[in-house]
């Protein structure tokens, strides 16, 4: 994952739309997260079409055994993934079988930004970061919406990357996250449902440049 921008794009949408945005927003952002909307309505193949914009991020929460995990990732980097996203609580030879298949980046899912995710995820978070990064994982993600968590993950992992979901409609704050030791934020409404795409994205690219400033 480059770290450019500092902006990955979520694109929870119909395939028309996702490649309009990802056309406009082409550049401004680090790669394209896609996530099972899209890919259950167009199939795997709209990763190779939306490659021709950027960088692609495979967000599937695979959550199975080794044996099945490793399936999925061979599919996903068959196509022109840069990378997937798995979730870290099936356990670390589920996630060991993702990190050792994988042709790309492969991040860990830590904590959710919703607030059913203090249940079960936020308590294990700190483990399932550890293990991330006992496994050799890229990175791992952890919501927006609990800034002081980000910064309890960073001290476990280290120089992992550490991408941020939930800002803007679920009340993530991209100065806070990128504060407490975000690395990229993952920002989909706030663009995707903008009037003006390119606009939204400039002026959250702005708002990283900021943050940055003061980090
Ligand atoms: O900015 P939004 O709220 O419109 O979209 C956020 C995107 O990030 C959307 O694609 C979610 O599926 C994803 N996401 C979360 O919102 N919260 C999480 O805890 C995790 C993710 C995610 O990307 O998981 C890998």
């Amino acid at each position: 994952m480059k770290k450019e921008t500092r902006l990955i794009i979520a694109l929870d949408m119909k395939e028309e739309k996702a490649l309009k945005v990802a056309e406009e927003t082409s550049g401004l952002c680090d790669a394209f997260k896609v996530n099972y909307p899209l890919v259950l309505s167009s199939g795997l193949q709209v990763v190779d079409r939306l490659a021709a914009f950027g960088d692609v991020l495979c967000d599937f929460k695979v959550a199975d055994i080794p044996y099945t995990n490793r399936m999925i990732i061979e599919l996903v980097f068959s196509h022109s993934a840069s990378g997937v996203i798995v979730h870290g609580f099936p356990g670390e030879d589920a996630v060991r079988a993702c990190v050792e298949s994988a042709r790309g980046d492969v991040f860990v899912l830590a904590a959710m930004s919703h607030p059913g995710a203090s249940r079960f995820l936020v308590p294990a978070a700190v483990e399932v970061a550890a293990m991330a990064r006992d496994v050799g994982a890229t990175g791992i993600v952890a919501g927006a919406t609990r800034p002081e968590l980000i910064r309890r993950l960073r001290e476990v992992v280290g120089p992992l990357l550490i991408l941020a979901p939930g800002i803007g409609p679920q009340g993530g704050d991209p100065r806070q996250a990128l504060q407490h030791g975000a690395d990229h934020l993952i920002v989909g409404r706030r663009i995707t449902a903008a009037r003006d795409p390119t606009k939204a994205t400039n002026e959250v690219l702005e708002e990283i440049r900021h943050a940055g400033e003061s980090l």
